[in-house]
């Protein structure tokens, strides 16, 4: 099984994690989708990444659909709880962290456009969905130990990937200062070998 990915894409990220938290082998192949001769659409007709290659026939996208595959596959470390209604609400977590994830990689995208073709409109719509989803969850974790009920799960990783993306391309966003739960949730995420082992780089 390998992993198709980039060392920067906070998408890809989240696999990783889960894929250290359960203890599950897979290599890693870094393959960057907007490279001219990309071979990502080999795996994904959508030419993203990540991509998970389980064996010749099947290839699986995207990262939620991953996790979901990764978490089942080992009873290490369950990060997805079976009944239906907490299940829900931790992927609601997970939509809300991607939903930062999308704004954030959005504005990435348009800022490498030439400038004359930049929507600053568009930029300030998509760091108001990123500021009041950063509320959401500051307000949504409050001073519980985990995102989820009593231990750490699926909602933690994506919001840990959330938190560290926006840390890696949007060091000016003032999440640390304005939301102490949220720095001190995340420095403890980071502490976790999963989180070590896939700091987001260029
Ligand atoms: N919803 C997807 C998003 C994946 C995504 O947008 N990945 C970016 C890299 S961070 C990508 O491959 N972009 C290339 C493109 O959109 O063409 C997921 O969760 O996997």
């Amino acid at each position: 099984m390998k992993l198709i990915g980039t060392p920067a894409s906070p998408y890809t990220r989240k696999v990783r994690v889960v894929l250290a938290e359960k203890r599950i082998d897979c290599d890693f192949e870094i393959h960057q989708p907007s490279a001219p001769d990309s071979r990502v659409t080999d795996w994904n007709p959508l030419g993203k990444v990540p991509v998970l290659v389980v064996d010749e026939e099947t290839t699986i996208f995207d990262s939620r659909v991953i996790v979901e595959y990764l978490d089942g596959v080992s009873p290490v470390s369950r990060l997805i709880p079976e009944p239906s209604r907490q299940r829900i609400l931790v992927r609601r977590w997970e939509a809300l962290s991607d939903g930062i994830l999308d704004a954030a990689v959005g504005i990435v995208n348009e800022r490498r456009r030439p400038a004359g073709e930049q929507s600053s409109d568009w930029i300030v719509r998509q760091l108001g969905k990123i500021d009041r989803a950063i509320v959401e969850a500051a307000s949504q974790l409050g001073d519980r130990a985990w995102c989820y009920e009593e231990g750490f799960s699926l909602a933690d990783v994506a919001l840990g990937c959330a938190l560290g993306y926006l840390e890696f391309r949007f060091p000016e966003i003032p999440w640390r200062t304005a939301h102490p739960n949220l720095n001190r949730h995340m420095d403890k995420l980071a502490k976790r070998a999963s989180f070590e082992a896939s700091v987001p780089k260029v």
